[in-house]
């Protein structure tokens, strides 16, 4: 069982049984493989405007099961364990390459129009031609916190670590994040696979447990309580818990990531062209600026610049100042380090 879980990706029988049970509340449960006019849309929570659904829905005639996903590698296994039904997926930029690795998903069956990215989105290093997916929505990771209790604002990843503000930090429940920060913590790179590098990263988190409330990637709700007073973060859901004055973020001086995720088509899509149809409309600069107004997370789109709203423009929570661009790396496919990551990640989440 160890291997087979090892083999897709999922680091626990925990994993494994929500990816299973998630499997037969999914769209083979809903009997919806077979009208041509569905779409089956697996996307991120926190990670859409709130009528981008509705509108397409009523653009096209078609209908649109939307379902909502928190862990990568819970959207992997999901994939690999053969869960037939979902048409479009979005994917971090680092597990695309593995999806199409691993032939998980399918080349777009018609071309995009490319030129409407921005310049530097157009030819990223996991999808040169945009053939298989194109840009969704990008992001960081930071720290969250509490402005009247976190004094002064954080600057250093330590922060999360020290202890100072006792057990009241919650931590992504995302290895390529937690294990991620904890390196970069200690100087090395957020992405390496050198086994004392990533041995060290373990014991840090390992000592930080205490102060651990929970490894979540629905945070803001504990923000928003007070329940928390430092999270490790993703950007724009941040943005959308920043209706508190309360709740800070910040980038710290070590460096961070810069996520970039993409629309893709498993290769088991039952409706592809619907899938094709979403990507296009999406494209629409309203479109994406939509969504963009509607959840804090910047669009590949350039010509939506000018319909995203002025304050979320100006803010450097969606959009980073160059300065910090240029401490923010992207996320790597691991390759066969991933194994000792997810070995790793069981151990701390143990
Ligand atoms: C939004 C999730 C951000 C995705 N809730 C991180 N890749």
């Amino acid at each position: 069982m160890k291997d087979r879980l090892n083999i897709i990706g999922l680091t626990s029988r925990r994993q494994f049984l929500q990816a299973a049970s998630l499997l037969s509340l999914g769209c083979l449960a809903g009997g919806c493989l077979d009208d041509p006019d569905t779409l089956n849309f697996y996307n991120w929570s926190l990670y859409i405007g709130p009528n981008t659904v509705k509108d397409f829905e009523k653009a096209s005639g078609i209908s649109v099961n939307y379902e909502e996903c928190s862990s990568a590698d819970v959207m992997f296994a999901k994939l690999k364990i053969g869960t037939e039904g979902y048409d479009l997926i979005v994917t971090p930029d680092y597990m695309l390459r593995r999806l199409i690795r691993q032939k998980l998903v399918q080349p777009l069956p018609r071309k995009v129009p490319g030129e409407r990215l921005y310049e530097r989105l157009r030819h990223p290093p996991w999808d040169p031609n945009q053939e298989w997916s194109i840009p969704y929505l990008w992001g960081t990771v930071g720290i969250a916190y509490l402005k009247d209790r976190v004094k002064p604002a954080p600057d250093s990843w330590s922060v999360l670590f020290d202890g100072k503000y006792g057990r009241s930090v919650t931590m992504l429940d995302e290895k390529r994040d937690t294990l991620g920060a904890a390196l970069i913590a200690l100087g090395y790179s957020g992405n390496s696979v050198q086994p004392e590098q990533l041995e060290r990263a373990k014991q840090a988190l390992l000592r930080q447990k205490p102060f651990v409330r929970r490894y979540t990637s629905d945070f803001i709700d504990d923000l928003i309580r007070h329940e928390t007073t430092l999270a490790l973060a993703w950007s724009g859901d941040v943005h959308q818990a920043a209706s508190d004055p309360n709740v800070g973020y910040a980038i710290p001086r070590e460096g961070s990531f810069l996520f970039v995720d993409n629309m893709a088509i498993p290769a088991s899509a039952p409706h592809p062209e619907a899938a094709m149809k979403f990507i296009l409309h999406y494209m629409q600069p309203e479109v994406a600026a939509g969504v963009t107004n509607g959840c804090g997370y910047a669009n590949p789109i350039e010509a939506a610049e000018k319909l995203v709203r002025p304050e979320i423009l100006a803010d450097p929570l969606t959009y980073p100042s160059k300065e910090t661009m240029q401490r923010l790396v992207f996320q790597e496919d691991l390759g066969a380090g991933e194994k000792l990551w997810d070995a790793i990640w069981e151990e701390v989440k143990r």
